[in-house]
């Protein structure tokens, strides 16, 4: 939960009590060369919110190209069933398992629906988004994906099948190793003709990519420069974060946009909470996150690769989405 900070009489923020794996993390990372940040750790509840008013923006059309795809093929997804089971890693607002829940053909069953997320906050939101729909279970675990997953899947009815979502091209997150690992483990946890629904973003202009993360509004940059605020909080940093600009940049030969932080000026820095102090040059950079995007086989390559089998896909051509329907071989 949320702690809020505390104003010492000097009006610097003392630290809130922070997780240890934060702490350790930040040190590892911050330690690199070049300098780096995980991107799970963007999701503070500034952080979330942020990322939710990017979700609006007309340049970042991820959020809306994966809600037509939804329903479009409800009704082919419904059709691959029956399941007994929906389980989303990662809800959001609930939107799009509405979506999903809200077509006839999943109406004609009751269902158990599994919401696994590590924020309480998102879980409720969702939890009251699919509040309205009728002969739905709806079960959170507020836990990282691998442990409610597992939770999920033992509670599951005899016989029944499971459909995992997993949306919002949140995959492109992960690196090539890392996403081959994570399908792995998702499958692993999943049963023989379980399925899984996975949405990931694909590759399209420079430009394009480039203006989805470097918004003109300065939404992203300030998602960006939030975890530097979210640092200070925390463990007790003193970046200056207004001496850090925002960079976007699309790196074709490994077909990822890449985010940046980077240093305006020569400024020395201190993490107390994370046991580090260090300088940076001007220009120096952190690299916060990489968001990478995919031909529509690679992806259906990289799934086959962690043991699933291709049912469908479907591309949304005006934004350039796919959206890909396995099965646990
Ligand atoms: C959550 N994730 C899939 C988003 C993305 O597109 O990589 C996070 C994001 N970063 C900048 N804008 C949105």
């Amino acid at each position: 939960m949320r702690e809020e900070s505390r104003l010492s009489g000097a009006g610097r923020a003392e630290p809130r009590a922070a997780d240890p794996r934060f702490a350790a993390d930040v040190h590892y990372y911050l330690s690199l060369d070049p300098r780096q940040l995980p991107s799970h750790y963007f999701y503070d509840a500034l952080g979330s919110a942020l990322f939710e008013a990017i979700c609006e923006l007309p340049w970042y059309r991820i959020t809306r190209a994966e809600m037509r795809l939804l329903a479009r093929s409800a009704g082919r997804i419904a059709a691959a069933g029956p399941f007994t089971t929906l389980v989303e890693l990662g809800p959001g607002s609930g939107q799009k398992m509405l979506t999903l829940l809200e077509s006839d053909d999943f109406q004609e069953s009751a269902l158990d629906v599994h919401l696994i997320d590590v924020s309480a906050r998102a879980l409720t939101v969702a939890r009251e988004t699919l509040a309205s729909v009728n002969d739905v279970r709806v079960v959170t675990h507020e836990a990282p994906y691998e442990v409610g997953l597992a939770q999920a899947t033992a509670e599951r009815r005899r016989g029944g099948r499971a459909l995992a979502l997993f949306l919002g091209s949140n995959i492109g997150n992960f690196d090539p190793p890392g996403a081959d690992a994570f399908l792995r483990g998702l499958h692993a946890s999943l049963g023989r003709r379980d399925a899984l629904l996975i949405g990931a973003d694909l590759a399209k202009p420079a430009e394009e990519l480039v203006l989805a993360y470097d918004d003109p509004l300065g939404v992203t940059a300030a998602f960006n420069r939030n975890l530097l605020v979210r640092i200070n909080q925390e463990l007790g940093g003193d970046f200056d974060v207004s001496a850090f600009g925002h960079r976007a940049i699309w790196n074709q030969a490994e077909s990822r946009v890449e985010m940046h932080l980077v240093s305006l000026r020569r400024q020395a820095v201190s993490i107390p909470g994370a046991d580090l102090a260090f300088s940076m040059e001007a220009g120096e950079t952190i690299w916060t996150e990489s968001s990478y995007k995919y031909e529509p086989a690679q992806i259906v390559a990289m799934l086959a690769r962690s043991g699933f089998r291709l049912v469908e896909q479907w591309i949304d051509d005006d934004d350039r989405f796919a959206l890909t329907l396995v099965e646990a071989a």
